[in-house]
C-alpha cells in the first residue's frame, strides 16, 4: 500500500490554454505512479470544500469561480492521483510556487502560468500542500474504486461499491 499519495487538479485556465498535455507530461518524469485520473464538472459545493481552507480570503468567490472554469468558459477539470515516495513534495516542487510572476522559471506555473490584466493568477494545476491535505482531497474527489491502489481504508456499500472508512 502506498504511503504517500497526492491529488493533482489540471485548472480550467490549463485546459483552455491546451496545456494539460505539458502538465502530464512533464509529471510523467517524475518517479511516481498514476493511480487515478478523471474528467470531472466542479460543483459549487465539491469546489468550495476543497478550498474550505481559504474561505476568509478576498479572492475566495473568484478562486470558486476559475476552479468551476466559469472564468475560461470551460466546464471541467482534468483530476490526477500520483502516488509514491514525496509524492506531495515532488509534484509540489515541479509545480512551482503558486504565484507564477514568482515561481522558478524551471517549474509548470513559472513557465507556463501567468497574472492577467484582469488580476487572475492562472497557475496551471492545483497539487496538495500535505500528507493531511492530500487524504482529504483524494478522499472529497475519486471513490475507492476509481484508485488502482487502495490507499486508504474503505467499506462497502452495495454490491461491489465502497465508500472511504
Ligand atoms: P497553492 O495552490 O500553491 O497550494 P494556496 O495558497 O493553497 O496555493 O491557494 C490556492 C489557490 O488560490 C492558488 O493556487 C491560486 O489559484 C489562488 N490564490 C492564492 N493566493 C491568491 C491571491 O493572492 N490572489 C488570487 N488568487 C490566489
Ligand atoms: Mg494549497
Amino acid at each position: 500500500m502506498a504511503e504517500h499519495a497526492t491529488l493533482v487538479l489540471i485548472k480550467p485556465d490549463a485546459i483552455a490554454r491546451g496545456l494539460a498535455g505539458a502538465v502530464l507530461s512533464r509529471l510523467e518524469q517524475l518517479p511516481l505512479k498514476l493511480i487515478g485520473a478523471k474528467v470531472t464538472r466542479v460543483s459549487q459545493e465539491l469546489a468550495e470544500v476543497h478550498y474550505q481552507a481559504l474561505r476568509d480570503k478576498p479572492f475566495f468567490n473568484e478562486l470558486i469561480q476559475h476552479i468551476r472554469g466559469e472564468l475560461h468558459h470551460v466546464e471541467y477539470v482534468l483530476a490526477l492521483v500520483y502516488a509514491g515516495p514525496d509524492a506531495v513534495a515532488a509534484v509540489r516542487q515541479v509545480a512551482g510556487a503558486t504565484n507564477p510572476e514568482a515561481a522558478s522559471p524551471t517549474s509548470l506555473r513559472g513557465s507556463l502560468g501567468r497574472m492577467t490584466t484582469k488580476g487572475v493568477m492562472e497557475n496551471i494545476l492545483h497539487a496538495s500542500s500535505d500528507d493531511q491535505e492530500a487524504r482529504r482531497e483524494i478522499t472529497l474527489w475519486f471513490r475507492p474504486d476509481e484508485l488502482l491502489m487502495p490507499l486508504y481504508a474503505s467499506k462497502p456499500i452495495a454490491g461491489q461499491m465502497r465508500v472511504w472508512e
